[in-house]
């Protein structure tokens, strides 16, 4: 496959294609995707967001061996229209396979979507790094640059959107266009802004938020996701850009040298069509309930050190959190080293609480919330099914294949 010009890059693909085909569904489908593993090594396919039964989340509890086949089965709940992913799961190797072009999107679709006339895009970003023959760089991991990618998470140069480098997406004076935004890196998180306009927050990685925030930049996690309006604020024919500002996640010591350069990510064009009429965003997106503080029957502690969790490595053998089916905890997530780890939790949405002993300003429902250097956050999570062994773990790829991972066991 051609990724970057005058190259040819040996990849893994869903469907030939990078990101994979866009996973459309609504609320209360049965879902039956078959799947076959034609890659020459184990690997899994995990529905990132997705609440399911746990045979179906695509763990490392569930490998499909090469040239093996799985058929992955859930019905959509209700209540869960939004924005999420897929991509694999296996044991110590998300990494290499998410790199190779493992990933894809998934909308689901809601009854009452306020939102549902406005044009949309989806758009999944991914970085890499190439090899000057067009194979994708993953250095010996003995290596200086694979000590690196290590510590750091992989992060490469060439930013893409939709597999693409800096596209074009035209928009109407005028119009307001609905954006969900995919974070599939392996390492990068995300500062995004629009050159010279505002947009709004109108959802997170587990649907709409209760009405929209007009916002400058978003900070966007690895594995995270956002839907944002995005409003035809210039002339006919001018243009301006989706950037990525600098956002420093990094330890000092393996902080890339270029981490403070601004970088172009697509190009919004106005069409020369003549402005349209001025779109009516809706000042009530849905209604949140807050999961019910008073119910909490466990608070648990989780603390990101130095790639582990309380102070321990990933042992699939063995359960870091027991609790079961009906209950209602918070956990206390603290990150006591000097770079960023994105906290993710299979199988439940959460919601968060504060951060830093700061309120959080809106309720959300997410399954990703970042843990910047040196601070804490509180969410509270419901387990109200679906019983198993669920991961928790830091979403730096790097970082989750060597053990930044715990297991949740939900008993019926
Ligand atoms: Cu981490």
């Amino acid at each position: 496959m051609s990724l970057v010009p005058g190259v040819t890059t040996s990849v893994f693909a869903y469907n030939d294609h990078i990101p994979g085909p866009t996973l459309v569904v609504n609320e209360g489908d049965h879902v039956i995707v078959h799947f076959t593993n034609d890659l020459p090594e184990p690997t899994t396919v995990h529905w990132h967001g997705i609440h399911l039964p746990f045979e179906s989340d695509g763990s490392p509890f569930h490998p499909i061996a090469p040239g093996q086949k799985r058929d992955y089965v859930f019905t959509v709940p209700a209540g869960s229209a939004g924005t999420y992913w897929y991509h694999p799961h296996p044991d110590r190797r998300t990494g290499f396979a998410i790199g190779k072009g493992l990933f894809g999107g998934i909308i689901v679709r809601g009854p009452n979507d306020p939102l549902r006339d406005l044009p949309e895009q989806l758009l999944v970003l991914s970085d890499n790094r190439f090899l000057s023959d067009g194979a994708v760089d993953f250095p010996d991991a003995q290596s200086a640059p694979g000590s690196v990618d290590e510590e750091n998470g992989r992060e490469g140069p060439v930013l893409f959107v939709n597999g693409q480098v800096n596209p074009t997406i035209a928009i109407r004076s005028g119009e307001v266009q609905r954006w969900r935004i995919v974070n599939a890196s392996a390492g990068r998180i995300y500062r995004l802004a629009l050159a010279g306009q505002s947009f709004l927050l109108v959802g997170t990685g587990g649907g709409l938020i209760e009405k929209p925030v007009e916002m400058k930049e978003i900070v966007l996690a690895t594995g995270e996701r956002v839907e944002i309006l995005v409003r035809g604020t210039g002339a006919p024919g001018s243009r301006t850009l989706l950037l990525n500002l600098p956002y420093d996640r990094y330890a000092p010591q393996t902080r890339p040298r270029d981490w403070q350069t601004t970088r172009d990510l697509l190009t919004l064009q106005t069409t020369t069509d003549p402005p349209m009429q001025p779109v009516t965003v809706p000042a009530r997106l849905r209604q949140i309930t807050p999961l019910d503080t008073s119910k909490v029957t466990a608070v648990r502690t989780v603390v990101f050190g130095q790639g582990m969790i309380n102070g321990k490595l990933m042992d699939m053998g063995r359960v870091d959190i027991s609790t079961h089916v009906g209950a209602t905890e918070i956990w206390e997530i603290e990150n006591v080293v000097g770079m960023d780890h994105p906290f993710h939790l299979h199988g439940f949405q959460f919601q968060v609480l504060d951060r830093d002993g700061v309120r959080e300003p809106f309720l959300a429902w997410k399954d990703m919330l970042n843990i910047p250097k040196h601070s804490s956050a509180r969410i509270i999570v419901r387990y109200d099914e679906y019983p198993g062994k669920w991961m928790f773990h830091c979403h730096i790829l790097d970082h989750e294949d060597h053990g930044m991972m715990g297991v949740l066991e939900v008993k019926p």
